[in-house]
C-alpha cells in the first residue's frame, strides 16, 4: 500500500505538481499547468476528473473527516444558499411539519424505498461535530444528526452497474437566462458510504430549521458546502450524470464549480 502510494506521488511530481498541495487546492494548482497547451491535456479529459482521481487515489476511502467538541460550536450553523424555498410541493409538506413528507430511494436499485421522516428517525442514528467550509469563505462547526446513507443503500440493494449518488432537490434557483433551475447534487459511492455521509434531521440538539435544509439535507463531510444538498425530495442511484442538468453533476458545477469539492 505504501510504495502504491510514493508511485502516485511521483507520478504527480512527474508532472510538476507538489503533491502535498493537491488534496486541498487541486484544481488551482492542475488549472495552471493544464492551461499551457501542454500535450498532458489531451490526455487527461478535465481538470476536474483528474483532480476527483489524483484525491480519490491519494485519500484513504474511509479517512474520517475531523470532530469536534460541543464547546467548538460557536454559533448556528449559518445558512446559505436556498433558505426559504417557496416550492409548491415543498410548501405543501412544510404545512403539515413534514408528516406527509416521504424520501424516496430509486433508480439503479433493486428494492426501491419510501420513507416517512418518522421512519427515518427512528432508524439506528449517528451524531457529529464537524465543520462545514462553503468556497465563499466561511466555515461554521454545527453538531449533525442523521441516518447513515449506507443504511438505506444496503437496504434498497444497489446494482453494480450504479456508479453516483444523486440527491434532487425541492427548491430552484434564478439561474438568469435560464430560469429557475432545480438544486441538484451527486457523489460517487465511495463518499456515499463512507461513515460520516449521514441524511441529517436534526442540527445542535434541535430538528433541522428550514433556512438549514428541512425536512433532511446530506453532510459529506469530506467535501464543501455546495455538495450538501438541503431539502432532498429523493435519491437516485444512476451509472451516469448527463441527464441532469447540464449534466456536470450539480447545480453549481453546472456554473463551474468542481464536482468534486474536496477539503
Ligand atoms: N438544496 C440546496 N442545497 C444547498 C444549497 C442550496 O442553495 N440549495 N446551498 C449549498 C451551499 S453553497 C452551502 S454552503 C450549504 C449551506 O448550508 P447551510 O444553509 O445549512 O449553512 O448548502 C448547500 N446545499
Ligand atoms: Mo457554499
Amino acid at each position: 500500500m505504501k510504495s502504491f502510494a510514493l508511485n502516485r506521488r511521483r507520478f504527480l511530481t512527474s508532472v510538476g505538481i507538489a503533491a502535498s498541495t493537491v488534496p486541498f487546492a487541486g484544481c488551482d494548482a492542475l488549472d495552471g499547468f493544464l492551461s499551457g497547451g501542454s500535450p498532458v491535456r489531451d490526455v487527461l479529459a478535465t481538470a476536474n476528473s483528474l483532480t476527483y482521481r489524483v484525491q480519490r487515489m491519494l485519500i484513504d476511502a474511509d479517512k474520517l473527516a475531523p470532530e469536534f467538541s460541543s464547546s467548538e460550536i460557536r454559533q448556528g450553523q449559518r445558512p446559505n444558499g436556498s433558505t426559504d424555498p417557496n416550492d409548491e410541493a415543498y410548501l405543501a409538506h412544510r404545512t403539515d411539519n413534514f408528516a406527509s413528507y416521504r424520501l424516496q430511494v430509486q433508480g439503479l436499485v433493486e428494492k426501491p424505498l419510501s420513507y416517512s421522516l418518522a421512519e427515518l428517525q427512528n432508524m439506528p442514528s449517528r451524531t457529529q461535530i464537524t465543520r462545514h467550509d462553503c468556497v465563499e469563505g466561511w466555515s461554521c462547526i454545527a453538531k449533525w444528526s442523521g441516518l447513515q446513507l449506507s443504511q438505506l443503500l444496503d437496504e434498497a440493494k444497489v446494482k453494480p452497474e450504479a456508479r453516483f449518488v444523486v440527491f434532487h432537490c425541492f427548491d430552484s434557483m434564478n439561474a438568469g437566462l435560464a430560469g429557475n433551475v432545480g438544486y441538484y447534487e451527486s457523489i460517487d459511492l465511495v463518499d456515499a458510504r463512507h461513515p460520516q455521509t449521514i441524511l441529517a434531521y436534526g442540527c445542535n440538539d434541535q430538528p433541522l430549521q428550514i433556512a438549514n435544509g428541512a425536512p433532511l439535507r446530506v453532510r459529506i463531510e469530506r467535501q464543501l458546502g455546495y455538495k450538501m444538498a438541503k431539502y432532498i425530495r429523493s435519491i437516485e442511484l444512476v451509472s451516469t450524470l448527463s441527464p441532469f442538468g447540464k449534466g456536470k453533476g450539480g447545480f453549481w458545477e453546472d456554473y463551474g464549480y468542481d464536482w468534486y469539492g474536496g477539503i
